[in-house]
């Protein structure tokens, strides 16, 4: 049956421009392959057939305008279903869902309403108890139930209770938090498997050679600093998951994923020694990398590439790249890319680290996605570093309240199990109520204070308290450990959480700062800096930890390593053989990405004719091309935080739909239209919402995958350009450090490109920004040819030669003609400029222009002003990366340097500008830092012009003028340049001002 296939609704769109037809008569097609691609100035979408079919004519061709409605061609169809049909059938499954909901919330009201309004007593305002034998009732039948079925009836039973009293009135919120005990009960504690004399000694080693190693490489050098207390207070937390939990990758599993806290390292570099993965020499280098034979300070995957996979240390980066990082894993099993194996991400974070944004930031997204591979463990040891983090409170309450409200299971290890039988013998739940009432400060004196102290300040505020711990000596009392540092009790966390399903976990563990330090640095304030141990300090530690030294290796600061028999030294190894492999460590098995087919750009490298569109526009055809290719398609990840619809990406949305882990649970409102919201759990693109942060969290994953799930992915993250380095610096950072691939695009980009969005959107810095990060190569190209040969070479390096590097490339959303590619300008673009256009044989005079992004236009219409008005003849450079030119100069600036007796080799800039003629004016839509960096690199004047300023809301035309980099400004300047190089008289500058109207007296934009 012949049917016509018709433009659907493509939304607010009338008249689009046919840029593509994929199909001509007598294809055969299935139902959804792409007919033709249609493009308005703001938006690419490709419109699928309805149907199966043979395709028996074409009813349009390339450049004709369309709207919805318009027939596109005829098919021979297999079957023909109206698509309303489907839609009624959809609607109607949804609909008895919908009203029992309705039903249900009818009959609640009805019933409220027919019950008589109670008499209601109001609670004193004191909480005091007004009837303790009903109280005593209550909490009797509370007792049997649990006894009778269980803790969690008696939790249904709790919180029904708590529904019923909320409907009745009662205002209060449900607490979040629980008493300030441990959440696991001594009985429901799973039993760790291992010999705990044997992970004793060994702790106790990594204990030792830790601290060594930082008070040793202080006494070589006080300039190098490094930590002690820390790792001291989580030693327990790692070595548990070291011998019991945490699985290595092997050539059948892809590990788990352990995100050590970055000030921890000596911790890390201590077992790794114990192990045979680190040599003597290396640890005795701590902090020493220069000569290549130490170790770094903190995780750095740049600087110990086969060691450490995640760089954190910038405290808050840790949590947020973590739950993104279980969040990306989860996407690629959805997506079918990746095995689900159960592998866990395990993240390790400070207390006091929990006041950044970035830790709490992204937790709620960790839970409504429920992130049951990620687990938190925080190491409260109630101290940061210059004191407590909450002396007035207690930071694992409100850590509990806050993760518990967000959706986490939260697992509090409070107390070791010397507590566990005084806990068990407070019937009157007093002991209890003393550990809710302390606080933080509190806690943290009594660790440095002894256990007379404890005695009489602790227990001594209730006589039945003092009475329960009388038969204890203060020794006795200083044992009761914290369960931080108790194995059983971490072991019993970790079983839990690794068990949990459906939420993420966190661990609040407490700890002791510096524990095992003594009086140089247990729990005082002090703890966090000390980094030198004296010789009664190391003394008392080896005789805390028995570590077998003599009293002259412990003033020498010897490493202590048993010999490769020993028990200790088997163990460790067995214990890691059977966990599959070491930790941490950072290899790579990815199969290298096909590189696309050239076809894929070579309409980007023709001319648009008298067609305009913005370097966005050139963007999204590219990726919809490269969503074709077979190779590339599945690895693309595009990135967009909210802003889909600004940069015309929304076409994506159908095509490839938005990752959402439980699929589509409802009709969205533009359904009728072809780029409705299409969320789907296999989903490709990874719409982040408002979350810069988050976003940039999802592309480090992503671009990281080929290290962590040994699989190559391409991530491409699109954003304001104002919303980028700006924003997330610190995570750029970092993803220069984990050896990122991928693209980041600055969209909208440029101050006086991005017009009315004003002083806090218009970005004239970012290129800047992104010249500091050394494996970031950055662009600002003007034309499509030159964004498809850097995407094309980008791919290539990432994934064809495996370079650990990261682009950042601008596009703006101005509309202009792009012309065809010149000759043998491949390598210019790519190098960062080439000759584009000559104005020549006008006159005797000459200029050198420079421009890029959409002032490179600017720089054209004023060459050529310049040749028709006044006979000024110029070279045209499109300079599409300063920050490129900017490191060859100075590569080469120092060769010449270092070998003053050779001849000097010339900068790519001086080969390009050094023979030819005339003053070099040089402009951007970027401060003039950008363009100024390659004025050491060139022997001839040299003038600069940017957009220097706050920014501000207008039309482009008149944006430039005021920053004075419109092809007017750039004329009057080229001729006073002229001027005062004294090749023309100064009155054509002078005519020029007063012909474009540029006033003289009008400040600089800096201080506008
Ligand atoms: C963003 C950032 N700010 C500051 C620091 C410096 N710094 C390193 S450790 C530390 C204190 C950490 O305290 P906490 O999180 O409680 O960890 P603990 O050492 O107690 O385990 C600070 C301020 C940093 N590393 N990163
Ligand atoms: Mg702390």
């Amino acid at each position: 049956m012949t049917t016509e296939i018709s433009v659907p609704d493509i939304g607010d769109f009338e008249s689009v421009e046919i840029i593509e037809i994929l199909v001509k008569p007598g294809d055969t097609i299935n139902k959804n392959d792409t007919i033709v691609t249609l493009e308005s100035d703001k938006s690419s979408v490709e419109v699928p057939s309805p149907f199966t079919g043979k395709i028996s004519s074409l009813k349009v061709k390339i450049g004709d305008k369309v709207s919805k409605g318009n027939v596109l061609a005829l098919i021979e169809a297999e079957e023909t279903k109206p698509k309303q049909e489907s839609k009624e059938q959809k609607k109607e499954k949804i609909l008895p869902e919908t009203e029992k909901i309705i039903k249900q919330a009818e009959q609640t009201i009805v019933q409220q309403s027919r019950k008589e309004s109670p008499k209601k007593v109001y609670t004193r305002p004191n909480g005091s108890d007004i009837d303790p034998i009903e109280t005593k009732e209550w909490l009797d039948s509370l007792d049997a139930v649990i006894l009778k079925d269980g803790s969690d009836r008696g939790h249904y039973l709790l919180k029904k209770l708590i529904d019923e009293a909320y409907k009745e009135g009662s205002h209060r919120p449900l607490t979040r938090v629980t008493p300030y005990i441990n959440t696991i009960p001594p009985e429901a504690e799973v039993k760790s498997p291992g010999d705990q004399n044997i992970e004793r000694r060994i702790r106790s080693l990594i204990r030792w050679n830790a601290a060594a190693m930082v008070v040793k490489a202080n006494k070589k050098n006080p300039e190098l600093g490094g930590h002690i207390g820390t790792f001291a207070s989580a030693a327990t937390l790692y070595d548990v998951g070291m011998n019991h939990f945490w699985r290595g990758k092997n050539n059948k599993f892809g590990g788990d994923l352990i995100y050590f806290q970055g000030h921890c390292a000596p911790g890390m570099y201590a077992r790794a020694f114990l192990e045979g993965r680190i040599t003597e020499k290396q640890i005795a280098n701590f902090r020493q990398e220069v000569d290549a034979q130490g170790l770094s300070s903190y995780p750095h995957p740049w600087l110990m590439p086969k060691f450490w996979q995640f760089p954190i240390v910038s405290m808050g980066l840790g949590s947020i790249m973590s739950i993104y990082q279980a969040r990306f894993t989860k996407y690629l099993i959805n997506r079918g890319l990746l095995k689900d194996q159960g592998r866990k991400i395990w993240t390790f974070l400070g207390d006091g680290e929990m006041d950044e944004p970035e830790s709490l930031g992204a937790i709620g997204l960790a839970s409504r996605e429920k992130l049951d591979n990620l687990i938190f463990v925080i190491n409260c040891n109630l101290q940061r570093l210059d004191g407590p983090v909450r002396g007035n409170s207690k930071i694992i309450q409100e850590l509990e309240g806050i993760f518990r409200g967000a959706g986490w299971n939260v697992i509090k290890v409070i107390w070791g199990s010397y507590w566990d039988p005084l806990i068990a013998k407070d019937k009157s739940g007093l002991l209890i109520r003393r550990m809710n009432e302390c606080v933080d400060g509190e806690y943290q004196a009594f660790k440095a204070k002894g256990g007379a102290y404890v005695r009489e300040n602790f227990f001594g505020k209730y006589p039945e308290l003092k009475e329960l711990v009388s038969t204890m000596t203060d020794a006795d009392i200083w044992r009761l450990n914290r369960g931080g540092h108790d194995p059983h009790k971490v072991y019993a966390a970790y079983d839990a959480a690794v068990k949990t399903k459906g939420r993420p976990t966190v661990i609040l563990a407490k700890t002791i700062k510096g524990y095992g330090m003594g009086k140089s640095g247990e729990s005082i304030n002090i703890t966090h800096q000390q980094k030198k141990l004296g010789e009664e300090d190391l003394l008392y530690y080896r005789d805390r930890f028995d570590i077998p030294l003599t009293d002259k290796q412990v003033k020498n600061v010897e490493f202590y390593k048993p010999n490769e028999k020993s028990e200790e030294i088997k163990y460790i190894k067995e214990r890691r053989m059977r966990l599959g492999g070491n930790l941490p460590e950072r290899t790579s098995y990815a199969k290298p990405i096909k590189k696309p087919s050239k076809n894929i750009f070579e309409n980007m490298l023709k001319s648009s004719g008298s067609h305009e569109m913005s370097t966005t526009m050139v963007l999204v055809r590219m990726l919809t091309n490269l969503l074709r290719d077979k190779n590339i398609s599945p690895k693309l990840v595009p990135i967009i935080p909210d802003e889909a619809r600004t940069f015309g990406m929304e076409g994506f949305f159908q095509k490839i739909g938005i990752y959402a882990h439980e699929g589509q649970k409802y009709e969205p409102v533009d359904s009728e239209q072809l780029s409705f919201y299409r969320e789907d759990r296999k989903g490709q693109v990874l719409e982040e919402g408002i979350t810069e942060a988050g976003a940039m969290s999802s592309w480090i994953a992503a671009g990281t995958a080929y290290t962590n799930h040994d699989l190559e992915m391409i991530p491409i993250y699109i954003f304001y350009s104002m919303f980028g380095f700006q924003r997330v610096m610190d995570l750029a950072w970092a993803a220069g450090d984990a050896q990122t691939r991928g693209f980041l695009i600055g969209a909208t980009s440029g101050r006086t490109t991005l017009a009315g969005e004003g002083l806090q959107h218009q970005d004239g810095h970012s290129h800047v920004l992104a010249s500091a990060i050394p494996n970031c190569i950055s662009y600002d190209p003007t034309f499509s040819y030159e964004l498809a040969t850097i995407v094309q070479e980008g791919l290539r390096k990432m994934h064809d030669k495996q370079e650990n590097i990261f682009y950042y490339l601008t596009v703006m959303n101005e509309n202009y003609q792009h012309p065809q590619m010149p000759k043998d300008c491949e390598k210019g673009i790519l190098k960062g400029m080439y000759l584009f256009k000559e104005f020549n044989n006008r006159g005797k005079t000459k200029i050198q222009l420079l421009g890029c992004g959409t002032i490179l236009r600017e720089m054209i219409a004023a060459g050529e002003i310049l040749s028709k008005e006044y006979n000024i003849d110029s070279d045209v450079w499109s300079v599409t990366s300063f920050n490129e030119l900017r490191k060859d100069g100075m590569n080469i600036e120092r060769k010449n340097l270092l070998n003053p007796g050779q001849k000097p080799e010339k900068s790519y800039v001086e080969k390009c500008l050094g023979k030819r003629e005339g003053t070099i004016i040089a402009a951007s839509d970027y401060i003039r830092t950008f363009v100024d960096q390659i004025r050491p690199y060139i022997s001839k004047s040299f003038y600069s012009f940017g957009t220097d300023g706050y920014g501000r809301s207008d039309g482009r035309k008149k944006l430039r003028k005021f920053f004075e980099v419109d092809k007017e400004h750039i004329v009057t300047y080229a001729l006073s340049v002229l001027a005062k190089e004294q090749l023309i008289s100064s009155k054509y500058a002078e005519r020029a001002m007063k012909k474009y109207n540029i006033d003289k007296d009008k400040p600089i934009p800096t201080v506008l």
